[in-house]
């Protein structure tokens, strides 16, 4: 079965979950144009999520997601509400699902996990999973050390499941070559930032299309939870602290509540801007269907037109 069919999605580009961010606004969008919306449920109360799952429905009649991000500890609260509610797709990030796979799949849910490497990906297939996205370290947010062009054709070798490919996908071009890779379909979380839906503040837009291909940097490596993000002041201050070899509170401090600093209040000189390595291609703010749509074209173009002599 093919991603689409899985899914009842028209395209086979789901967008990425991102926390604070991925939320009605953008999730219906990009499900009405033909894709797979996803909440991110990460730093959610039940109820919370149970209000953007009603907001969604209320802007969609389309299939959409939700992701678990595993670091929580009220994911079986999050797991009720996605029931009550009758949402069909769960990926999940960050962690293994193992103790609720069982929930999941009586509940007749899509299981999707996002994974870092090959070993992951095996062990998720075993546990069950409906298909997995092989997400490169060239994403945003929580990465691993593997890089999609490397990643996505061994996993794609490794479990007999569909591969979506995550990491470094910003337009028609990166879908056409996950496909060559032998992707089933992509994950896109980036370029969705600079979406007019998109409910991140407008600097956090703009320090996308100001950012260039070198501007992002992954920090946490010591603390064994890596942040791709854009180098700002407060990325420059965590780098020095890291090299102080500060306790790991100090680093938390520094962190502590940064995501909504650049997410809500615009502040992307001392907030967490995570974002991808594409980043430095996005050079305009545009509606989501609109992107949907060349970005299919391009893929499919991009495609009929590779001649290798
Ligand atoms: O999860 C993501 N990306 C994220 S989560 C996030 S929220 C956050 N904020 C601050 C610090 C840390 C997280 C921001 N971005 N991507 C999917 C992903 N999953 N990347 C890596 C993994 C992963 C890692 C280990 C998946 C499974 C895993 O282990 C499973 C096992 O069986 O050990």
């Amino acid at each position: 079965m093919s991603i689409t069919e899985l899914l009842h999605i028209k395209y086979p580009i789901m967008q990425g979950a991102m926390a604070q961010i991925a939320k009605a606004p953008l999730v219906a969008a990009v499900s009405n144009a033909g894709g797979l919306g996803i909440i991110a449920s990460g730093g959610m109360s039940g109820e919370e999520l149970r209000a953007e799952i009603q907001k969604t429905k209320a802007l969609t009649d389309k299939p959409f997601g939700v992701n678990l991000m595993l670091m929580m500890t009220n994911i079986e609260e999050l797991t009720a509400v996605i029931i009550e509610e009758g949402v069909k797709v769960v990926t999940t990030g960050a962690g293994t699902p193992k103790t609720y796979m069982p929930i999941w799949k009586e509940a007749g849910i899509t299981v999707i996990p996002v994974v870092p490497s090959v070993m992951i990906a095996r062990k998720m297939e075993q546990l069950g999973a409906d298909a997995v996205v092989a997400e490169g370290t060239e994403a945003g947010g929580h990465v691993g050390e593997t890089t999609t062009m490397a990643l996505l054709p061994q996993v794609v070798d490794a479990v007999s499941i569909p591969v979506i490919g995550a990491g470094g996908i910003g337009d028609g071009r990166g879908i056409a070559a996950a496909f060559a890779l032998g992707a089933q379909g992509v994950q896109i979380g980036t370029r969705f930032l600079a979406t007019d839906e998109c409910p991140v503040h407008e600097n956090f837009k703009l320090a996308c299309l100001k950012a260039k291909d070198r501007d992002t940097v992954v920090t946490g490596r010591r603390n064994g939870a890596p942040v791709r993000s854009i180098k700002n002041q407060m990325i420059k201050e965590y780098q020095r602290l890291e090299d102080e070899n500060v306790d790991r509170d100090v680093l938390e401090e520094l962190t502590l509540g940064s995501l909504r600093k650049a997410v809500q209040e615009g502040d992307t000189e001392n907030g967490s801007v995570m974002a991808g390595q594409i980043t430095g291609m996005i050079t305009e703010i545009k509606p989501v269907d609109a992107l949907i749509q060349e970005m299919m074209t391009q893929a499919t173009k991009t495609a009929s037109a590779l001649t290798i002599k």
